[in-house]
């Protein structure tokens, strides 16, 4: 009876490696963890989706047009840049994800792997494709906390939860009965999910923790939907 409790084991782990290479630095390209932190060299914040098990509804795969999505980890590859590069033509550093023509209901989704309390979420358009970012909502631990509008497109957008969230997963979606563009895909190329280092808080952990604050942060509830356009480069220094 025991070898078989350790057999199921063994496969048991032989699936979580294989779930994991699926998508968490394994693909094309690996990731970049030279940010992880900001500001750089002074870390107030941390960027706990980098590199973390993430997953999609489909991958973008059109034979007529010849171009190819690479898998759901893209987005949490550390590379920010916009520029769509399917993996079928860049195999060595393909970036941005794309779900599929047929996908009428698209979503992708990173696992944390445990709570946090999230300061604020950042995510990476397509240049070019913002449009495919309208309507699509964003969910943390099933929770909507934001949903992008043709409005508010950005090639960054910046979604600060002041207290902030407590969440393990975060989900893009996108009810394409809803659009009239044709063009019901999700298309980005990074979300970040920022946590305060010990002894920070706010939405850009900007703020250090006072005594007498610091219960009120974690006991209380987020409704923020502000959509922020921060300087990354003032920020750096
Ligand atoms: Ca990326």
């Amino acid at each position: 009876m025991r070898w078989l409790l350790c057999l199921a084991y063994f496969f048991a782990c032989l699936l979580i490696q294989a779930w994991g290479q699926t998508c968490a630095c394994q693909s094309p390209g690996g990731c970049n963890f030279a940010q992880i932190c900001l500001p750089v060299g002074n870390c107030k914040r941390r960027n706990e989706a980098l590199g973390k098990p993430a997953t999609m509804s489909s991958a973008y795969d059109n034979n007529i047009k010849k171009l190819k999505s690479g898998p759901a980890c893209l987005a949490v590859n550390g590379n920010f840049d916009t520029e769509f590069r399917p993996i079928n033509i860049h195999a060595s550093n393909p970036n941005c994800i794309h779900t599929a023509d047929n996908d009428k209901s698209p979503f992708w989704e990173v696992d944390l792997g445990q709570h946090f309390d999230i300061a604020i979420i950042t995510v990476y358009g397509r240049n070019g494709q913002l449009v495919r970012l309208s309507y699509v909502r964003l969910t943390v631990d099933g929770v909507e906390r934001y949903v992008f509008t043709p409005q508010s497109l950005s090639l960054r957008t910046e979604i600060p939860f002041d207290p902030p969230v407590s969440g393990r997963v975060v989900r893009l979606s996108r009810d394409t009965s809803t659009l009239d563009d044709k063009d019901p895909f999700i298309d980005f190329c990074e979300l970040q999910v920022w946590v305060c280092e010990t002894g920070w808080e706010g939405p850009w952990c900007e703020r250090k923790v006072l005594a007498t604050t610091a219960t009120a942060t974690t006991t209380a509830t987020a409704t923020t939907t502000t959509s922020y356009n921060y300087d990354y480069d003032a920020e750096a220094n």
